[in-house]
């Protein structure tokens, strides 16, 4: 039995080089990171998209054998440019993804974006049995491809397939919105299992189902529930997902990382350092927290020429309007605070518009004295543990928006904060950036524990166990692995 993990993009990513050639690029991503230790080494398969248009003329799944082997294979999907436009621009991005972030104003619910999503769902279900046995299990991520189930099941009547909803599902008032309200449930409804990343997700969910649905009924109770609607029968689940807590801070320790911290603190001197590390998405309310950090600076003179906010900002989706303007907004902010607080010596904040290496990112990680993450609504965000699992000094402070998904395990230990009252986020960064360094130790060490146990490998067997009564140890490591190290991460368009 294999475990084929079926998404929208592979981990890979293919890139046409000058003169056309192409080339094997690794990436990286919060589903990327996440789902890498579930196939690694045992053999199974992972189908999606490689980011290229067309790319029918080439034999790419020839090309990806051929890549630095990494214990399972790639087969990938081929979208052509109008099905690129439709499924992942238009329904997928310009109406899921902000109607399930709370943001139905920014929703395009163009009609023939429905279609083409079907179109591709229904592709991938086809291109997933191509590459599948009847007895394989078949794990689904992600919004892109709610619909896969259905097309699936026709081709394969007794498959077992389970679903992953990485980012977050709306209340009924939001989800009521969406001219395709019914079909996505009952599309949904064709998993075997519906992996949430929080209570409240799946809360919404159920009501959702209960509003639209005549009869549909939820038995049971804990981290497994079962919905029943018609002849369907679903399972529920609320799976936060984790990170691979050892291995970052394992990195995270290590001579180059210790030495480019140091570099980066010695740069300060002597200055506390605030960071953001966010794909540029309207989600992640980077305008907002830019917003509070000028007017900490305001209301509290001291901070000044005391403390530097870096903020990374991920180059992502260029292609929607709403993303080019988001940018602008973030360099118009920068330049403002930084236009008025600059003096001699000290630049307010540090903007970098690009992914970095993955060394760079840990160094910041540990320098950082707090983190501020402070999305407007987020599935979980991986960022806020990485920087936990990072800090090894254990001497940050997470500063965590309460509409992240990780708030719900975290809430104890961060700082929680509403990204959208701007003074309570101004007073926070004040509060936590003046706490008494045993208090903050206490704290991040508490933070570091519930890292650590609820970590990817406690989340894959969770979802596993849950989906196909199977956990990792079911599907073996190869005996003629050979691991390869981690290679630098390049952020995926999500
Ligand atoms: C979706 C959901 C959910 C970021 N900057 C750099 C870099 N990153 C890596 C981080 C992290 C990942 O990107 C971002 O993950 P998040 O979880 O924060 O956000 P999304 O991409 O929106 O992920 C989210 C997640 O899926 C998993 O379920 O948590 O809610 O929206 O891993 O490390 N990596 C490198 N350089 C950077 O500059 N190398």
């Amino acid at each position: 039995v294999r475990l084929v993990v079926v998404s929208n993009r592979l981990p890979v990513v293919i890139a046409r080089g000058t003169g056309g050639s192409l080339r094997v690029e690794p990436g990286a991503g919060g589903l990327v990171t996440a789902l890498r230790p579930v196939l690694r080494n045992r053999g199974g398969t992972w189908i999606g998209w490689p980011g290229i248009e067309g790319g029918g003329e080439e034999n790419l799944d020839a090309l990806l054998d051929e890549a630095p082997p990494d214990g399972y294979r790639f087969r990938t999907v081929l979208l052509t440019h109008e099905e690129k436009e439709g499924f992942y621009d238009g329904f997928s991005n310009e109406v899921i993804w902000p109607l399930f972030h709370d943001t139905s104003s920014r929703c395009n619910f163009d009609p023939r974006y429905w279609e083409t999503y079907v179109a591709v769902n229904r592709k991938f279900a086809q291109a997933t049995a191509r590459h599948s046995a009847d007895e394989d299990f078949v794990w689904v991520h992600d919004y892109h491809l709610m619909g896969m189930a259905a097309h699936y099941r026709q081709i394969r009547p007794g498959c077992r397939i389970a679903f992953f909803l990485h980012i977050p599902f709306p209340a009924p008032d939001t989800f009521l919105k969406l001219p395709w309200r019914f079909q996505i449930l009952e599309m949904l409804l064709a998993y075997d299992l519906i992996g949430f990343q929080t209570l409240r997700d799946r809360r919404n969910f159920i009501q959702c189902l209960r509003t639209l649905i005549t009869g549909a009924q939820v038995a049971g109770k804990g981290m497994v529930v079962t919905a029943l609607a018609g002849s369907r029968c679903a399972r529920l689940g609320a799976f936060p997902i984790g990170i691979d807590f050892q291995e970052f801070s394992r990195a995270a320790a290590q001579a180059d990382v210790s030495e480019e911290a140091l570099r980066l603190r010695a740069d300060e001197s002597g200055r506390q350092i605030l960071l953001g590390v966010d794909r540029l998405d309207y989600s992640k309310g980077i305008p907002q927290k830019l917003e509070a950090f000028g007017r900490a600076l305001e209301s509290f003179p001291p901070l000044r020429g005391r403390v530097t906010l870096v903020q990374v900002v991920v180059p992502s989706r260029e292609g929607i309007p709403d993303y080019a303007q988001q940018k602008s907004r973030i360099e118009r902010l920068v330049g403002e605070i930084n236009g008025r607080f600059t003096r001699s010596g000290w630049v307010p904040i540090h903007y970098l518009f690009r992914a970095l290496e993955r060394p760079t990112l840990l160094a910041y990680y540990r320098v950082a004295d707090a983190a501020l993450v402070l999305p407007l609504k987020d599935g979980m965000n991986l960022v806020a543990k990485e920087y936990c699992a990072a800090n090894v000094t254990e001497e940050g402070a997470l500063i965590l928006s309460e509409f992240a998904g990780a708030a719900a395990q975290m809430q104890g230990s961060a700082f929680l904060a509403n990204p959208f009252d701007v003074e309570g986020v101004a007073r926070t960064i004040h509060q936590a950036l003046s706490l008494d360094p045993g208090d903050r130790r206490e704290r991040m060490r508490r933070l570091r524990r519930g890292v650590k146990e609820f970590d990817i490998f406690w989340w894959l067997n969770s979802c596993l166990r849950a989906a196909f009564s199977r956990d990792l140890g079911h599907f073996p490591v190869l005996e003629d692995y050979v691991p390869q190290p981690e290679g630098d991460h390049v952020l995926l368009a999500h």
